[in-house]
């Protein structure tokens, strides 16, 4: 008899381990992506510099129709975080367009930019300025108290192989070491990205995930660290197989139990 309890509790875990993936973070629902390890070279310079420069990272999903962003990392020493955004809406040079990342390393979410949270802000006029969390808000005063070279970044009006008609595309670098480390989240932090060009105001800001706030991180979505590349099935397909198979395998215990009991 123990050991039927024992079996159906196994059962129980199983099947509600996605679930207890989702009440991990405070989050947007469904903004959850891996963070895979490169297998190709990548360069920071604005444009996808091979053809498969990019191939190999996974597009997040529920992605809005007016943008595609990427990242994967990659090694030796420290681990860099490799961003490409292109915004295929923005076809105008404009010194009010920018490009923002916001970033949660501890992913405590809050209802406010709290004290460890970044906002990364890129304006149309190549200037990248860093602003931290103070926890009712993003400090008013830029921060910049970090080494400058553990920030990358470029970016070209340009067409591309996800688009054909010029658009702006931005590629970002971020050394996680020190400041940007992620290590306390479980390489799990929470993140937002956003565009905006000023020659399309009614538009609006175009954000990931769609709609969410810089000011509210318990809306952003979250980044899931892996030490391996990305395979070439989608990871989503196979956690559900391992876990509809583990609860075949635990179903036919149970029954084989039951018979012995
Ligand atoms: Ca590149
Ligand atoms: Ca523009």
């Amino acid at each position: 008899m123990r050991r039927t309890i024992l079996v159906a509790f196994c059962i129980i875990f199983l099947c509600a381990l996605p679930l207890e993936a989702a009440l991990v973070n405070a989050s947007r629902t469904g903004c959850t992506f891996t963070f895979w390890l490169a297998t190709n070279d990548v360069t920071t310079d604005g444009k996808w510099t091979t053809s498969t420069e990019w191939t190999d990272a996974e597009t997040p999903p529920l992605m809005p129709s007016t943008f595609v962003w990427r990242e994967k990392w990659t090694m030796p020493g420290d681990i860099f975080q490799n961003v490409l955004f292109e915004f295929f809406t923005d076809h105008t040079n404009d010194t009010g367009d920018f490009f923002q990342i916001c970033f949660d390393p501890a992913a405590n979410g809050g209802a406010a930019p709290q004290t460890d949270d970044f906002l990364f802000n890129i304006t149309g006029n190549s200037k990248l300025t860093v602003y931290k969390g103070t926890g009712t808000g993003w400090s008013t005063t830029p921060y910049t108290s970090y080494t400058a070279a553990t920030l990358k970044f470029a970016e070209m009006l340009t067409n591309t192989q996800l688009n054909q008609t010029p658009h702006w595309v931005y590629e970002f670098l971020l050394d996680r070491a020190g400041d940007w480390d992620v290590s306390g989240a479980g390489y799990a932090p929470g993140i937002r990205v956003a565009a905006y060009d000023a020659s399309n105001p009614t538009a609006g800001v175009q954000s990931w995930p769609s709609n969410s706030l810089a000011t509210n991180p318990s809306d952003w979505g979250v980044e899931t660290g892996q030490y391996a590349s990305m395979p070439e099935f989608p990871i989503a397909t196979a956690l559900g197989a391992i876990t509809l198979l583990s609860c075949v395998v635990v179903v036919a215990g149970f029954f084989v139990q039951k018979r012995k009991s």
